[in-house]
C-alpha cells in the first residue's frame, strides 16, 4: 500500500544513513522506491546496501526511454544487483523499444512498470492525451504495473476501469505535491508513493506510522 521514494533524504550523510532510514521504515511499507538523485548519490554500492536492509521489493525509477538494446542493458545490470522492478516510459512504442524491454524483463525477472501519466499539472499538455495509448502498451508488453497520479484520481479510476485487475497502479503526489493518504488507493491504486512527507520528516518511522493509518482509515470509509 506504501512505497517509500528513498529521494536523498535532506538530512541524510552518508550511505549508512540509508540502512538506518529503511531499518525505521521496513514494518511500514510495501517496498521503496529509488530514482537519479539516489543513484547518482550512492551508486550500485547504495543499490546493494539497500537490498542488504530489506527484503521489500526494490523499484528503480529511471523512467527509461531509450531504444530495446540499451534499455535492456540496462535491466541485465539492475537484475545482478537484486532489484525487483523497473520503471519505464511508454512514448518510445513497442517496435525496437517496449518490445525489447519487455524480453529483457521475462529473460531477467526485473518486472516493468510503464508510466502512463503524471502527477504534475504540465501532465495534461501531453502525457494525458495519450494515456489510453500507453495503457494498451503496457497490456502488450505485460507490464507488471502502471504510474497514474495520486493528484488526479479520475485519471487512476480510468485506467483501473480500463486495465481490470490484472497491473498494479502506483501513485505518486501524497503529501507534499497534494493528494491526502488513501485517496489514490480509494481510486483504485494499490500502492501510494510518498517521499518527502517521510523523508524530511523529523521521524521517519512514525510517519509512515502515521500515514498507513490514514490509509487504512480513508480505505475503510470508501470502501463503506
Ligand atoms: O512528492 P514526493 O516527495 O512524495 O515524491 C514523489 C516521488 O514520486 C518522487 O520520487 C518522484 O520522482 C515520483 N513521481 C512523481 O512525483 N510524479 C510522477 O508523475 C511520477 C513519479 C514517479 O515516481 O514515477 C514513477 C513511479
Amino acid at each position: 500500500m506504501l512505497v517509500v521514494a528513498l529521494d536523498p533524504p535532506v538530512r541524510e550523510k552518508g550511505r549508512r544513513k540509508t540502512s538506518l532510514l529503511v531499518e525505521e521504515l521496513d514494518k511500514y511499507v510495501s517496498g521503496y522506491k529509488i530514482g537519479l538523485p539516489f543513484l547518482i548519490k550512492h551508486g550500485r554500492r547504495g543499490i546493494r546496501e539497500l537490498r542488504k536492509s530489506t527484503e521489500k521489493p526494490i523499484i528503480v525509477d529511471l523512467k527509461l526511454a531509450d531504444i530495446g538494446d540499451v534499455m535492456a542493458e540496462v535491466l541485465r545490470h539492475l537484475a545482478r544487483l537484486g532489484v525487483d522492478a523497473v520503471i519505464a516510459h511508454a512514448f518510445t512504442g513497442y517496435t525496437g523499444a517496449l518490445e525489447d524491454l519487455s524480453k529483457a524483463s521475462m529473460a531477467t525477472g526485473v518486472g516493468l512498470i510503464i508510466v502512463v501519466s503524471m502527477s504534475h499539472r504540465g501532465s495534461e499538455e501531453y502525457i494525458d492525451r495519450h494515456v489510453d495509448e500507453f495503457l494498451e502498451l503496457a497490456a502488450r508488453i505485460r507490464a507488471k504495473g502502471v504510474v497514474a497520479p495520486a493528484t488526479r484520481p479520475r485519471v487512476i479510476r480510468h485506467v483501473r476501469e480500463v486495465l481490470g485487475d490484472t497491473v498494479e497502479i502506483y501513485s505518486p503526489g501524497i503529501g507534499i505535491q497534494g493528494a491526502e493518504p488513501g485517496s489514490a488507493l480509494c481510486a483504485g491504486a494499490n500502492y501510494e508513493i510518498v517521499g518527502r512527507l517521510i523523508t524530511r520528516s523529523g521521524n521517519p518511522g512514525e510517519t509512515a506510522r502515521a500515514i498507513r493509518e490514514m490509509q487504512l482509515e480513508r480505505w475503510l470509509k470508501c470502501r463503506g
